[in-house]
């Protein structure tokens, strides 16, 4: 085919085409390669004619060897596989910025990008399941990983947190113990992406120091709605050190401008069959859409003088949080993340982090699960990028200059100048220099602690309370989270086979909260535990899910339910107030293509209904007009999908005489004989939760849309009675 020349384009793509700012783009941007208008070459370069074909001895004939295309091709196609992370393998990922907001840290840090409100750092994040394999599905029950890049003027920082703010264990030695444990058991590899086994319900059970985490994971922090609804912590304490060596210590905090929101279990189950890809597509898509993920870095600070400050819990225990009563959350800047990456494996497969990256103005704490992760971060790496230059990687390259004497290994991409690769020399001038420790503030200096102690392989006293804040984290909760958690227990422990794992649990959880225990006892026909009370009643707001502050609806999808028929006035006065506001409405119809408009219009159907389903939305709308909602009301489908959205505490709008279709999916909330003047308004007590009404014939008003409004921000409505809904 003969290619047109003048449709060649450079092959790099312009630095201004990317909306992340910074110095990373315009790095990365020599590295893009487009390929429009180009003509296939090999990797030598060398253009090629045919690459359907292989070179053969006649057509009917052997293929020859000397086929360097087929070979080429073969073998490059042989080794596109690189070992997955043996943990967090399933992610997605963006690039964006984080800017300070003052320089309020000043006095803590000498990390500037914490501190000068005028720079902007790019960052590269990446979010990840922890459990399933690169190809699982995006809504397990599980922790989320929450993996920020700093690429900073004094070198890379990596915060590696997660979405929950404490870990399972104390000390890293168990790390292996822990995955193996959570990962499919070894002689069938099953469950894939679920922790519903038993190899981890008996690793648990037999290691109390997993109950705290254990408890968050049981609650609706491990379903999260979306990356851009989840918080992040940087779960260790970690030091800020100041320009005079001072050091404070700290716990860092990613706050979604967007709220805290979850999905509900059997909705995320749905979802892993309907859209595995849930997670991750919310993720791209509302980046393609301009709604950028943004969240709040918010830092707890404790004076090194405060280090033992704390009578029940130890600053190094990561499985423990300090509540933000006792030590408030100060907000210190903002992340924005506004760039998809250009290509999945160059960028989110293969970025590296590494706990042990951090920048002049932070340093490490003794915190042991700490420390054994700052060697294992490194070590994985040169298993999976193939070698020691993985920093070389254009994801994984600093935007600060690098010069050093390393050299050689595999994939060596630099090409290094001159004949000194050894300090010190004259050869090279001496170059790169080391100034001398001191002559220098700009270079990183390990603070000067004082170690004093008879090794020993023991954990530390202050480290023996298991249970005090999964209690805690119990009390805190609101009656439907509770409601939520004990299910958590029951579906997972449901699944375990032997019933002395079962027996083992119920007593851990009897020493965090007897009703607990007896409410989860009773789903899992297990003996019910001894009635003694251990619990304290201490609890913190902040914990609660319930009592995070509602944002906007930027972002949420709504689905509208539609047939021929279809009164069109209202669902466009629905579209344009959702579209106002950065939300999405999709018209869902019997079929493709378009329907007829009770006004003798058309409405263009966004997607057939049998390709979708209720779990894929946050909301849910029927339409005004007789005809399409008498044809909606004959259709399974379509009850299904308002009786589901209502079961799942999903908000609805309910336009005019959609009001008859609520009551088909015997919704118990509405009969159309509660209508009052034919305005649908009338509520039934409080099972009217989250379900709006606009009057029949009614244009979209401003009550119908404040309504709605505050109905999808809240995103769900768990006072419901549900129990009873088919769905
Ligand atoms: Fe880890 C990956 C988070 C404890 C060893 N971890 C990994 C990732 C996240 C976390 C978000 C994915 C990074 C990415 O997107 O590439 N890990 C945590 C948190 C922990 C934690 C918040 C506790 C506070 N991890 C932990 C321990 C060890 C590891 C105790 C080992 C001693 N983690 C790894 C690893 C991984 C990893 C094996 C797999 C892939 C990788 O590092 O790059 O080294």
């Amino acid at each position: 085919m003969a290619i047109d020349e003048s449709a060649a384009v450079p092959q790099t793509a312009s630095a201004e085409t990317a909306p992340a700012a910074g110095a990373k783009q315009e790095q990365l941007a020599p590295y893009r390669v487009d390929k429009t208008g180009t003509r296939l070459t090999t990797d030598q370069g060398i253009p090629v004619d045919d690459t359907d074909n292989s070179l053969k001895a006649g057509p009917r004939g052997p293929s020859l060897l000397e086929d360097f295309h087929l070979r080429e091709k073969i073998m490059r196609f042989d080794h596109e596989r690189i070992p997955e992370r043996v943990v967090h393998a399933r992610g997605s990922a963006a690039h964006g910025y984080f800017q300070p907001y003052g320089d309020g840290l000043a006095a803590f840090t000498a990390a500037r990008f914490l501190t000068d409100p005028s720079v902007r750092t790019p960052v590269f994040v990446r979010f990840s399941t922890v459990q399933g394999s690169r190809g699982s599905t995006d809504t397990p029950r599980d922790v989320r990983g929450f993996a920020t890049k700093f690429y900073t003027d004094e070198g890379n920082f990596d915060l590696v947190g997660n979405n929950m703010p404490v870990f399972f264990i104390q000390d890293g030695i168990k790390f292996p113990d822990l995955v193996h444990a959570l990962k499919p058991e070894p002689q069938h590899e099953m469950p894939q992406a679920a922790s519903a086994h038993d190899t981890f319900w008996d690793f648990v059970s037999l290691q109390p120091e997993t109950m705290h985490h254990l408890i968050w994971l049981m609650s609706d922090r491990a379903l999260p709605r979306s990356y851009r609804t989840m918080q992040g912590f940087g779960v260790h304490t970690f030091r800020l050190v100041n320009a005079d060596g001072q050091t404070t210590f700290v716990k860092f905090h990613w706050t979604p401008t967007a709220g805290v929101h979850s999905l509900v279990w059997d909705e995320a189950q749905k979802i892993s069959g309907k859209d595995p890809d849930f997670n991750r597509r919310d993720l791209w898509e509302s980046i393609e859409a301009g709604v950028y993920p943004e969240y709040e870095l918010g830092v707890q600070l404790i004076p090194e003088q405060d280090e033992f400050a704390f009578d029940d819990l130890d600053l190094l225990d990561a499985t423990k949080i300090v509540p933000e009563e006792r030590v408030p959350v100060t907000p210190v800047g903002r992340m924005v993340l506004d760039r998809n990456p250009d290509n999945f494996f160059a960028e989110t497969e293969q970025v590296a982090f590494c706990v042990g990256n951090i920048v002049p103005g932070i340093d490490f704490t003794d915190d042991p699960l700490l420390q054994a992760r700052l060697f294992s971060y490194l070590d994985t790496q040169l298993t999976r990028l193939g070698g020691p230059n993985f920093a070389q990687i254009p994801i994984n390259r600093p935007v600060a200059p690098v010069r050093h004497h390393q050299q050689d290994g595999f994939h060596q991409d630099d090409i290094p100048l001159g004949q000194a690769n050894y300090h010190p020399n004259s050869t090279g001038g001496g170059c790169p220099y080391v100034p001398g420790v001191g002559s220098f503030p700009e270079a990183f200096t390990h603070r000067p602690e004082l170690v004093d102690g008879h090794k020993a392989r023991k954990r530390a006293e202050s480290f023996a309370d298991h249970y005090g804040q999964a209690m805690l984290f119990w009390n805190s909760m609101s009656a439907w989270e509770r409601e939520h958690i004990v299910a958590a227990y029951r579906f997972e422990l449901g699944k375990v086979a032997y019933p002395h794992i079962r027996q083992r649990v119920v007593a851990e959880l009897n020493r965090i909260d007897n009703t607990l225990a007896t409410a989860v006892a009773a789903g899992i026909g297990v003996d019910p535990p001894a009635a003694v009370s251990v619990n304290d009643g201490r609890n913190s707001p902040a914990l609660s899910q319930a009592d995070q502050p509602k944002a906007g609806i930027a972002g949420r999808k709504v689905a509208l339910l539609a047939a021929d028929g279809v009164a069109a006035t209202s669902v466009a006065g629905l579209k344009d107030f959702l579209e106002a506001n950065d939300a999405v409405l999709e018209v869902l119809g019997p079929v493709d293509g378009v329907l007829r408009t009770a006004e003798g219009g058309i409405l263009p159907v966004t997607r057939a209904m049998n390709t979708v389903s209720s779990v894929l939305y946050d909301a849910v709308a029927v339409p005004d007009g007789d005809e399409a909602v008498s044809r909606l009301i004959g259709d399974g489908l379509a009850l299904h999908f308002v009786a589901e959205a209502y079961k799942h505490a999903k908000p609805l709008a309910v336009l005019g005489t959609g009001d008859r279709m609520v009551e088909a999916a015997r919704l118990p909330v509405y009969t159309t004989s509660d209508r009052v003047e034919g305005v649908s308004s009338k509520p039934i007590a409080a099972a009217l939760d989250g379900v709006v009404f606009l009057a029949a014939g009614a244009p979209v008003d401003e009550r119908f849309t404040t309504d709605l409004f505050d109905a999808i921000a809240a995103h769900r409505h768990y006072d419901r009675p549900v129990d009873g809904i088919a769905a």
